[in-house]
């Protein structure tokens, strides 16, 4: 595993470098669980409005769009509510108009997107009215495409009426955003700009959003499951698919799947190797050596190297026919 590891931390030293953090790191960062390091790095700059602006409206690392204007006040930062800190970030919409708050979250990261990302957003609203063309208050992510207008969106919150403030999450991957390069006639409506967004169009409510957090999420490099959750004595085979998550897990790079099924006393009953070349890995169980039992089917990653990288486990369970009694 030493090697994922080195994986993740090259990761977050690229998306801090994105994030424009503009901060020297003394010293290399000290090893600890993935998991913990993805949880600390917040990929959004000041994503709990804490840090205002000289105008004490805005908030630093965020900027306004949509038919605002600056003299009014149907937007900034809001002292009166949040659920972390001091400061929320308050839209507050009329009739015809349409109003955003943005952070771009740059090309770099977009490109250096390997592993799923969470975005969450805590939301509070009041009186966000449901009518024609009134949209509910939004959160998500907005690509645009080089020249014009939104490319795409991938909403984690939509919410109408009067709510308290209510936690969204997200887990995105990059292939959700798949579609955007189908739709695209031509390569200039390409997603070229990248967005964390929350807005109001044509809406006379009020949004707060707070403590806006995207983070890198540490995913299982293996996961494993079979097709049903028990099999009768006369079936032959049990279908196992094993999903690989590895960014080293290349379908020319050798790497295999080796799967065992151990009966209770750890004695093996089977082994099959598959190559990995792809995502998604199928082997094929045969059911008949066994007798009616409880099973451990393992499973494990290994490279071209034979060292395994990852492992996982399931129950299987063969049992009697409805009728064996009969
Ligand atoms: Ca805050």
């Amino acid at each position: 595993m030493r090697h994922a590891w080195q994986v993740v931390c090259c990761l977050i030293t690229a998306a801090a470098g994105a994030a424009g953090a503009g901060e020297e790191s003394p010293a290399p960062p000290k090893p600890q669980p993935p998991a913990a390091a993805a949880a600390a790095e917040n990929l959004i700059r000041n994503g709990s409005f804490e840090i205002v602006a000289k105008d004490k409206r805005r908030a630093e690392n965020w900027g306004q769009g949509g038919r605002f204007q600056k003299d009014d006040t149907t937007w900034g930062v809001d002292d009166t509510t949040a659920v972390d800190g001091r400061y929320s970030y308050r839209l507050s919409g009329t009739a015809g108009r349409y109003l955003n708050v943005a952070q771009s979250i740059g090309d770099n990261l977009v490109s250096a997107w390997t592993r799923p990302l969470r975005l969450s957003v805590w939301v509070k609203t009041k009186d966000i009215a449901e009518g024609p063309g009134q949209y509910p208050a939004m959160f998500g992510i907005w690509t645009h495409p080089q020249k014009g207008w939104n490319s795409g969106t991938i909403n984690v919150a939509r919410v109408r009426g009067t709510t308290a403030w209510t936690r969204y999450e997200r887990v995105i991957r990059r292939e959700d955003f798949a579609w955007l390069g189908k739709r695209a006639k031509t390569e200039d409506r390409l997603p070229y700009r990248w967005e964390v967004r929350a807005n109001l169009t044509n809406q006379p409510g009020t949004m707060w959003i707070d403590k806006v957090e995207l983070v890198r999420v540490a995913e299982t490099p293996l996961a494993v499951a079979l097709d049903s959750k028990a099999y009768f004595a006369d079936r032959k085979t049990a279908r196992l698919t094993a999903t690989v998550r590895h960014p080293d897990a290349k379908p020319d790079a050798g790497w295999t799947l080796h799967v065992r099924v151990l009966d209770g006393a750890g004695g093996e009953n089977c082994a099959r190797d598959q190559k990995v070349a792809g995502e998604l890995v199928r082997v094929e169980l045969p059911l008949s050596p066994l007798a009616p039992g409880r099973y451990t089917v393992a499973a494990e990653l290994r490279n071209a190297e034979n060292a395994v990288v990852a492992e996982a486990e399931m129950e299987l369970n063969k049992v009697n026919g409805p009728f064996a009694d009969f």
